[in-house]
């Protein structure tokens, strides 16, 4: 089954928006198979964003993903990178459609909440960086109720 890398930035963090996050993958259906508080280092955050360096924003965005515990996430289920990514929303907030949590809780590119694995290739890449112990081994009993 398919899995994403979904993590929960500083702002999302500090303003408390923990929970309602984790509700909204949970209440689509989806399995969590890996949680955690942690802070990472610079040298960490550069190379979670090592595709973005050279941007003009990539500083401020080091600075931004260290500046607070983050919450790394892996889940699980069908379509479930792509699918993320319309949970999540729009990269700018002025674009991310209401109803989205980029759309419904922030307003700033670079205060933007969460990032969501952009296709099953990254997603392994970051899991793998995250989460070197693997994911937690479970199923939900609830799976026969979601899939067909
Ligand atoms: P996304 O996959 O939606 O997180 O978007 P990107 O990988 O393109 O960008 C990663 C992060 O860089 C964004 F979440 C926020 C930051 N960013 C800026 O700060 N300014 C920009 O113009 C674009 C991205």
């Amino acid at each position: 089954m398919e899995q994403s890398f979904i993590m929960i930035k500083p702002d999302g963090v500090q303003r408390g928006l923990v929970g309602e996050i984790i509700s909204r993958f949970e209440k689509k259906g989806f399995s969590l198979r890996g949680l955690k508080l942690m802070s990472v280092d610079r040298a960490f955050a550069e190379n979670h964003y090592s595709d973005l360096a050279g941007k003009p924003f990539f500083n401020g965005l080091i600075e931004y993903i260290i500046s607070g515990p983050v919450v790394a996430m892996i889940w699980e289920g069908k379509n479930v990178v792509a699918t993320g990514r319309k949970i999540i929303g729009a990269t700018k907030p002025v674009d991310s459609d209401v109803g989205t949590i980029r759309g419904d809780f922030a307003i700033d590119v670079g205060r933007n909440i969460i990032h969501g694995s952009d296709s099953v290739e990254s997603a392994r890449k970051e899991i793998a960086l995250w989460f070197p112990e693997g994911p937690v081994n479970w199923q939900s009993s609830l799976h026969s109720w979601i899939y067909e």
